[in-house]
């Protein structure tokens, strides 16, 4: 890559094996639905996640608002966490296009939504009220560090559907960096949750795409919705080409972005002024703070490490920082990113 990006794993390149699938890619009509190749990665997306079937779709926001259209309309009601990517950062679309109301619940320091409290929020059969018709859920929780969440809970959360007929889709994002963390396959986690989006452009590196999984008949819905959104595409085998090494490839290599996460998390927390919880740091993201006496603010330092070193890097606030390893983050990158920023603090 052209710099030292570690502001989030959408900024990874493909891989030279991609670009090479992408060239020699046979293609079709994907709208008329005769492009092999993104045949081929739904069929395998499908079977990775225990679907029935798979629709590729441009992006992670497309592919949960797909999903969400076609499990509800206008006037129902969708509950999800308070800092969900689906809640906070996909421009509304739900509300904006769905006109599905967001029914927005706490969560804890992982992503989790209190159980109790989900099953509360769900509304009685009752003309006040917008219809309950679905539970969002994470993993990882892109908002409490990339917390790779347990089956466990989403096994809870499918409970409480079941006892109220409600739908379960999951952004699953980084799916696959919550199943390799926990040294589980993706599909254990999925089995709990009737749809699921997961981003091949991300930690698998592929320049462009996500899948959405579920039933045959949820797809061929999704198949509508993603016609009513414009997200039809035609030769799109050349994208899907590189979404199959993203699956084929890069999926068991995710553990070497969480140890370099962890190895820049330790290593920070060695750095005085600087305010990290390692213990927290289970995928690719790490998260920190400047401590209260640091007299200069997050954007002076991210300046500084362009300037010095090439380092790019996301404040999330005035003093606070979010760092994501991926494919093109080695370890000299990482003792980079931790002696530029020790330099920085120490002249500040
Ligand atoms: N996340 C981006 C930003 O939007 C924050 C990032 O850099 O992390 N779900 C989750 C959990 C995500 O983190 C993202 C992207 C999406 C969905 C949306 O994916 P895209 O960008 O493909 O629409």
């Amino acid at each position: 890559m052209d710099r030292i990006d570690f502001r989030s794993d959408t900024v990874s390149w493909p891989t030279p094996a991609m670009r090479e699938a992408m060239a020699q890619a046979k293609v079709g009509d994907d709208v008329y639905g005769e492009d092999p190749t993104v045949r081929e990665l739904e069929a395998l997306a499908a079977e990775m996640t225990g679907k029935e079937a798979a629709l590729f779709v441009a992006s992670g926001t497309m592919g949960n608002l797909v999903g969400i259209l076609a499990h509800a309309g206008r006037g129902d009601e969708a509950i999800v966490g308070q800092d969900a990517h689906t809640y906070l950062y996909e421009a509304g679309g739900m509300s904006t296009l769905g006109g599905i109301f967001p029914r927005v619940l706490a969560t804890d320091d992982m992503g989790r939504m209190d159980i109790t409290a989900v099953e509360t929020a769900v509304s009685p059969d009752d003309a006040h009220f917008p219809q309950t018709r679905l539970i969002l859920v994470e993993n990882s929780y892109g908002s409490k560090g990339g917390y790779p969440l347990p089956p466990a809970y989403f096994a809870d959360i499918r409970a409480v559907a079941d006892r109220h007929g409600l739908a379960v889709h999951m952004d699953g994002a980084r799916l696959f960096n919550a199943a390799v963390a926990q040294q589980i396959p993706a599909a254990d986690i999925t089995q709990h949750v009737d749809s699921v989006t997961f981003c091949l452009s991300k930690g698998l590196c592929a320049p462009v795409g996500s899948v959405l999984c579920g039933s045959a008949e949820f797809i061929r819905n999704a198949h509508r919705m993603r016609k009513v959104v414009g997200g039809g595409m035609r030769q799109a085998g050349v994208m899907a080409a590189a979404g199959l090494i993203s699956l084929r490839q890069m999926v068991d290599r995710l553990a070497d972005d969480h140890q370099r996460a962890q190895k820049l998390a330790l290593g920070l927390a060695q750095i005085p002024g600087v305010l990290v919880q390692p213990e927290m740091v289970k995928t690719n993201m790490v998260f920190f703070n400047l401590a209260p006496d640091v007299p200069i603010l997050a954007d002076v330092i991210t300046e500084a490490m362009q300037q010095r070193a090439n380092i790019w890097v996301g404040p999330t606030g005035w003093r606070s920082f979010r760092a994501v390893t991926h494919y093109w983050i080695g370890d000299q990158e990482i003792d980079l990113f931790l002696d530029t920023l020790r330099a920085i603090l120490a002249e500040a």
